[in-house]
């Protein structure tokens, strides 16, 4: 192994740095190109001044009204004392107050810290107490939940946060509205540093915090709006949470800001919501988790709102089936792209052009031509050519280290600096990757280790069931049992376990790996950005399984 590979200690600010070396290599590749966020909107605004930068509810806010704001709100935040290097914890949702905010922190080279609308006390707390946040910035109130409440107890919970601004009525606290400041000049922060920190997806533990740099988020927004074929007249609808790296960046928010397109914010994913959006803004872009694909297919069968602006509907964050995949351009009259991506960094799509069996089959291939995958067995071997294997990767725009987190840096990273994503993936010839799994989301029955991920694909194969999730329950004899929770399809009943298994067998599924059970719900937990949450879903099953 090379000096050059070797871990460089953290920064200051809590990153862990590449290689000088390699650094060096991302720079002259033209990768990273020193700009930083608030002055890549600087930039957008000299090209793209008047056009429409983002809607939001009753705003429409050109790239230079955005630009303007963002300055005078830094200017508020200067005057509040909030300095550079400074973090401070965001939890809004989807509304102007969003990127003005992360436009007004970056340009100070204060880091905000993206929090999403569903975290709560647990997570704000812990996550405003790891990074030393000095000010908070919620909503007043959002689908029945006050967040000036939470933003009390956040306040006695994590000493160090000296602010409170809420959007709209501020409460006891202080009014986001009123700070507002003259424009100034800042010094210019480090591009190489932190720019952001982004909350970790995974459900077991606590989340931990994701440092991105200008320089390397700048590439992710830009890169991905190229490989996504963004331009001036995309029409981006953020339905998910605009606080969550996929409708952030990928190319989200700021790829089509980076393209001078238009960004469009939707309160909720929910049809009723998004679809009156698309029509009246003619959007052409969207990106949704696959558990919402489904509803967004069923409303479209009988709502009358014309989609027909709509080009692509990206899916990620967890896998779409091929099935789900296969019914989209009909059903929403627009292309589906996968996107398989990870806060962490490294992103894989489909691109325009694929074949169907690509774009229906897998989850794209990586973003840029410096990242290096590799796919290793259980020992850290790489597998054979088309095996399955865990999925390591560093690149351009992957992280070396979450931020204050020695413990798992040392385990969830290389030596030499590869991530450990914890995805099971399987290479095609082409490239393109194939999702197969969590790492971690087997069952151990009898002995053997099952994949979930393989038993729900053969079960959602079913033609009464929509959606599955396996999950391992306790059994005394079994060590572990399978479980199949169900969503029926539209109007049919669920097959029983003993009809599943027939059909599973029928179907040549190892005996080993069928169903002992299955368990029928409307819907799923989800993640606070709309995954299948297996965790809540599994605690809920054994509690009651144990009444
Ligand atoms: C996205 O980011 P996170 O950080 O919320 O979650 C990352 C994890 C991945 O490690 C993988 O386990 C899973 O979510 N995932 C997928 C997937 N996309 C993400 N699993 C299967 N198929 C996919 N297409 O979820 C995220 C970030 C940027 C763009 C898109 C998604």
């Amino acid at each position: 192994m090379s000096q050059a590979n070797s871990p460089a200690p953290p920064r200051a600010s809590g990153l862990t740095p590449w290689p000088e070396e390699t650094a060096a290599g991302y720079r002259a590749a033209g990768y990273w190109d020193g700009r930083t966020l608030g002055r890549l909107l600087r930039d957008w605004t000299a090209e793209y001044g008047d056009a429409l930068a983002v809607v939001a509810g009753e705003e429409r806010l050109t790239y230079r009204q955005l630009d303007a704001r963002a300055d005078r709100m830094a200017g508020g935040l200067a005057d509040l004392g909030i300095r550079a290097g400074d973090r401070v914890v965001v939890q809004l949702p989807n509304i102007a107050a969003f990127p003005v905010l992360f436009f007004a922190l970056t340009r100070l080279g204060a880091i905000p810290v993206l929090t999403l609308p569903a975290h709560r006390i647990t997570e704000i707390a812990h996550l405003a107490r790891l990074s030393e946040a000095v000010a908070y910035v919620v909503a007043d109130e959002v689908a029945g939940f006050d967040y000036r409440d939470l933003a009390t107890l956040v306040r006695a919970e994590a000493p160090s946060v000296r602010h409170v601004l809420v959007s709209g009525d501020p409460g006891p606290h202080r009014a986001l509205d009123t700070v507002d400041g003259e424009p100034r000049q800042y010094a210019e922060p480090d591009p190489g540093d932190v720019a952001l920190l982004l909350v970790s997806g995974g459900t077991t533990g606590v989340p931990k915090l994701i440092p991105r740099t200008h320089d390397d988020y700048g590439y992710n927004a830009r890169a991905s709006a190229q490989a996504c074929d963004l331009d001036a007249d995309t029409v981006y609808l953020a339905c998910l949470p605009v606080a969550h790296n996929f409708p952030l960046a990928c190319p989200g928010l700021l790829g089509t800001l980076s393209v001078g397109g238009t960004v469009v914010l939707s309160p909720s994913p929910a049809p009723d919501a998004a679809f009156p959006l698309i029509q009246a803004e003619g959007v052409t872009h969207t990106a949704l988790v696959p558990p919402l694909i489904p509803l967004w297919l069923d409303t479209a069968e009988w709502d009358d709102s014309d989609l027909s602006s709509l080009r692509v509907l990206q899916a990620g964050g967890s896998k779409l089936s091929a099935e789900v995949a296969r019914t989209v351009p009909e059903g929403l009259g627009c292309a589906v792209q996968q996107v398989f991506g990870m806060a962490e960094g490294l992103l894989n799509y489909t691109r325009a052009g694929d074949d169907d069996a690509t774009v229906t089959g897998t989850q794209g291939r990586p973003l840029c031509p410096d990242d290096e995958l590799r796919i290793v067995d259980p020992a850290g071997r790489d597998v054979a050519p088309g095996e399955i294997g865990e999925l390591l990767v560093r690149g351009p725009y992957t992280l070396r280290g979450y931020y204050r987190a020695p413990e798992v840096n040392a385990t969830a990273f290389t030596a030499d600096g590869f991530y450990c994503s914890g995805d099971l993936v399987r290479r095609l010839p082409s490239g393109y990757l194939v999702v197969e799994g969590r790492v971690k989301d087997t069952i151990d029955r009898n002995g053997e280790s099952v994949s979930a991920e393989e038993v729900e694909t053969h079960v959602r194969a079913h033609p009464g069931i929509e959606q599955c999730a396996a999950i391992g329950l306790s059994d005394p004899d079994r060590g572990e049992q399978i479980c199949a929770v169900v969503v029926p399809a539209g109007g049919a009943a669920a097959p029983t376990a003993a009809q599943l298994r027939a059909f599973l067998i029928e179907r040549g599924v190892a005996a080993f790996k069928l169903p002992d059970r299955i368990a029928v719900v409307t819907e799923f937990p989800l993640t606070a950005i709309g995954k299948i949450d297996k965790r809540a879903l599994a605690e809920g099953l054994s509690a009651s399984a144990a009444h």
